[in-house]
């Protein structure tokens, strides 16, 4: 019986048989980008499906595409703006495949974790509420009534509230996320940790604390008036598609594209627009001007090369007025620079001094400078380092408060950042729960919670009793997989709300439940009247979004609907919170919304309007910087140095051209010419060359840190362009090698894109 409930943890780590590579392509979207896109869709929708759904996303009235947090241009919408992988998303949500009662009663959870994450993501939408006893081997059904009678008072239950943890994903609405939050702090903890804390925490923090906001500080206009695009640490060929029609613009104009990865991304190549007959059958358009192929960490040294070159030169061109006026800690920033070395910075970024000399030429020479980025910065010991960088060579120029010119996080799910508006954050500002224990009439927990790392780390010391997840596949996205599974099992009770079968829900604590949501793309009907709700994109934008498909069942209930029943069988009536009203009308909620969260006055009447609305910021808006000292702050940072011996190398974790996080959606990787298969490792050849290795070769890879090693088996060795020293793999399968206790310093953050691993070739029989 014990053994039932042991599963495997990972996906299994087979070689995969039919891995094909081939060249990495040349220019992204164009004909195969539709093809690929329809063709997905209607293989998993059927064609009339799909025709609706493709027609709704993203249109004014429509639901916002579950894909990415890239903004919507505001009037010009073309019908299906159309984007590859935004179909793919789609398609997966209004899937007709669909995970049944019957399912689970012919397979264990065991036999289920024995399967790939592929064919985990693959079997459809969940379809009823499913509940695995305690020692059972098998979920069983459960009506919505017993499921939540039975979180309730296991909630209830516990000896402190601090002994539940609920996470949050983000596709959570704005209407959910704030219910939810308000519920867990009505239930007494700040324990909401959220994947936030995997992803953006370093952007947020590096930028509160030397601008004085968490968030970025231009607008999708900005981007009709940079004359310099810097994009570092981020794939939007990949990962936010609709991107590149904005960098097509802007290239058209003549605008400068530095691009800043170790790997030369396709996205970042060449662009054909899908609804332009030149995009779909031309050459597409070139995008970056320039790419520097950074080290893997070397972030921090580039930046100070770029930043070194600008000041050397004999009349820097540097907005003197803005620094004098509006910063604080030039001096101090301008005497490192003067220290640094440049063969320090050369080997630290392993770029060239004349070619970080030629990128701080084209950067000083621009009078509106956007910087971009994503989870090449974000997922680093020094992350937090890596982002006030990027400010700093921003204040310099003085890019702040003027158009054309900004910081530009572009975050990852798409109300990721609405969410955390929303208050679902572990660590909430004194003012935040000022407002909302006022609107609320009671005392919220001023105590911060756990973030990702520190519950995973409290369940192994046997502090967390249960387990709530809003959506997300913790297990799969979190560090240290086999770690992260011994410390679920350790918790009583684990409760995902989610619409598709994931890893979360085979490891697991004692019992478990499995509720199943509408998406995005659903119709939300409650008391018969159709409902919508809001999301807030990468750039402040507030829309509404509202889904029109049959839902997957009848038997879904929406997660707003959800958090209100968990609450009402936790706390029964609340005095002066109106729970049932928040279902019947989601207006109810939109109101105390209004009520709490700055910039949400009339969110009801705006939200109605057809565009949304823009909250306010403060640095874009007013070139105010709300900091201590109500000045933006340079900063200093030590050019980051990581322990890696001989043999070893610095492996970085990213998204193949098929797969949204967690879920796979096919074995494809496009771009990169990488077919049939995901467990590879992507390798320079005069590396592979020294390690005695050749393309295909079977390796172990094994971390190293602090003493103890992790590994990884059967991936196969790709010769690729990345720069001596570095690797490249996938996430989630290399999520085993993720240490627990490697996380960036101030944000904890996970450091899944600096892993110093080895590669052992495989010698057992294979
Ligand atoms: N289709 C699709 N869309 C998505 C997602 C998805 O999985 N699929 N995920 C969503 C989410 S939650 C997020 S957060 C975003 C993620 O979007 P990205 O951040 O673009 O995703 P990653 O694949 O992690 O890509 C990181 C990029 O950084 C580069 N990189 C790696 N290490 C370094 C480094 O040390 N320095 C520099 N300069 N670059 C480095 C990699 O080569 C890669 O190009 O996308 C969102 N959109
Ligand atoms: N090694 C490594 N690890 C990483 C990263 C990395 O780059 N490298 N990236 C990190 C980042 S940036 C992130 S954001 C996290 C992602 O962490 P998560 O957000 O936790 O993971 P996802 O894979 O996006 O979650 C997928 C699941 O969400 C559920 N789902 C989808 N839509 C909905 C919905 O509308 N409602 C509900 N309730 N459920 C829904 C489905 O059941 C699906 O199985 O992973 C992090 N982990
Ligand atoms: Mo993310």
């Amino acid at each position: 019986m014990t053994d039932e409930r042991n599963p495997e943890y990972v996906s299994p780590e087979v070689l995969d048989a039919n891995l094909r590579i081939g060249k990495p392509s040349e220019s992204a979207g164009g004909a195969t980008a539709v093809k690929v896109g329809l063709t997905t869709s209607v293989k998993q929708m059927g064609v009339a499906r799909a025709v609706s759904a493709l027609l709704d996303v993203n249109q004014q009235t429509g639901f916002d595409c579950p894909g990415c947090a890239w903004p919507d241009p505001e009037n010009h919408r073309s019908i299906a703006e159309f984007c590859e992988n935004g179909a793919k998303a789609i398609a997966e949500e209004g899937t007709l495949k669909r995970v049944t009662a019957e399912f689970f009663a012919t397979r264990s959870i065991n036999e289920l974790s024995r399967e790939s994450d592929h064919w985990l993501s693959q079997q459809g939408r969940l379809t009823q509420p499913m509940y695995l006893p305690k020692s059972a081997t098998h979920y069983q059904p459960i009506s919505w009534g017993e499921a939540f009678e039975k979180i309730g008072h296991k909630l209830k239950a516990l000896a402190s509230p601090n002994e539940a943890v609920f996470y949050t994903s983000g596709r959570t609405s704005n209407e959910a996320a704030f219910l939810y939050q308000l519920f867990v702090r009505l239930f007494g903890t700040n324990n909401l940790p959220d994947c936030s804390n995997m992803c953006h925490e370093s952007s947020g923090l590096a930028m509160t604390h030397t601008i004085g906001t968490g968030k970025g500080t231009v607008s999708l206009k900005d981007f009709d008036f940079a004359d310099c695009i810097v994009v570092i640490g981020q794939n939007p060929g990949t990962n936010h598609p609709r991107m590149l029609r904005t960098l097509q613009t802007a290239a058209r104009r003549g605008c400068k594209i530095i691009s800043i990865n170790p790997l030369s991304e396709t996205g970042l190549k060449r662009f054909g627009h899908p609804q332009e007959i030149s995009g779909l059958f031309g050459r597409g358009t070139q995008l970056a001007t320039h790419h520097l192929p950074v080290k893997i960490n070397g972030d921090v040294a580039l930046l100070q090369g770029i930043q070194k070159a600008i000041l050397e030169d004999p009349a820097p061109r540097i907005d003197t007025d803005f620094i004098a006026q509006f910063t604080d800690g030039f001096d101090a920033f301008r005497a490192n620079l003067r220290d640094v070395q440049w063969d320090k910075i050369v080997n630290g970024s392993g770029i060239s001094e004349q070619d970080i000399r030629e990128v701080a030429h084209v950067i000083a020479g621009s009078k509106a400078l956007i910087c971009c980025w994503a989870m090449g910065l974000t997922q680093h010991q020094n992350a937090v380092s890596n982002i006030q960088e990027v400010v700093n060579l921003l204040l310099l120029g003085g890019h702040f408060g003027r158009p054309g010119a900004g910081a530009c996080p572009v975050r990852g799910h798409s109300n990721v950042q609405g969410d955390r508006t929303m208050g679902i954050w572990e660590r909430p500002s004194n003012e935040f729960l000022r407002r909302l224990g006022e609107e609320f009439h009671f005392t919220p927990p001023h105590a911060h919670g756990y973030s990702t790392v520190e519950a995973i780390e409290a369940m192994h010391a046997g502090k967390v009793k249960i387990f709530f997840a809003l959506g997300g596949n913790f297990l799969s996205a979190a560090p240290d997989t086999a770690f992260t599974a011994h410390g679920l099992n350790r918790c009583e009770m684990t409760v995902q709300v989610s619409t598709k079968l994931n890893r979360s829900h085979l490891i697991t604590g004692d019992e478990a439940f499995i509720l199943p949501c509408l998406g995005r793309t659903e119709l939300d009907l409650q008391a018969n009247v159709a409902q919508f709700v809001s999301v807030e994109d990468s750039m402040g934008m507030v829309h509404s979004s509202q889904g029109r498909l049959d839902p997957a069942s009848t038997d879904l209930m929406s997660e707003p609907a959800i958090v209100v029943a968990l609450a009402q069988a936790t706390m029964g009536a609340t005095l002066g919170v109106e729970w049932s009203e928040f279902v019947l009308n989601y207006d109810s909620i939109r109101d105390r919304i209004a009520a709490v969260i700055p910039g949400f006055e009339n969110l009801n009447s705006r939200i109605r309007q057809s565009n949304g609305f823009e909250l306010p910021n403060a640095v874009r808006d007013l070139r105010e910087f709300r900091t201590a000292s109500r000045k933006a702050l340079f900063t200093v940072h030590p050019i980051p140095q990581l322990n890696v011996e001989a043999g070893q190398f610095v492996m970085t974790t990213i998204r193949s051209h098929d797969q949204y996080n967690t879920t796979i959606y096919g074995l494809e990787d496009r771009y990169r010419g990488i077919h049939n298969g995901r467990r590879v490792v992507l390798m320079n050849t005069e590396d592979m060359a020294a390690q005695e290795l050749s393309a295909g070769d079977a390796v172990d890879i094994v971390s190293h840190h602090l003493g103890k090693d992790r590994r990884a088996k059967n991936f196969r060795v790709v010769a690729y362009e990345i720069p001596r020293g570095c690797l490249a793999t996938y996430f989630p399968e290399a999520n085993v090698l993720v240490p627990i206790d490697s996380v960036a310093k101030i944000s904890h953050t996970p450091t899944s894109k600096s892993i110093i691993v080895s590669l052992e070739k495989v010698t057992r029989a294979l």
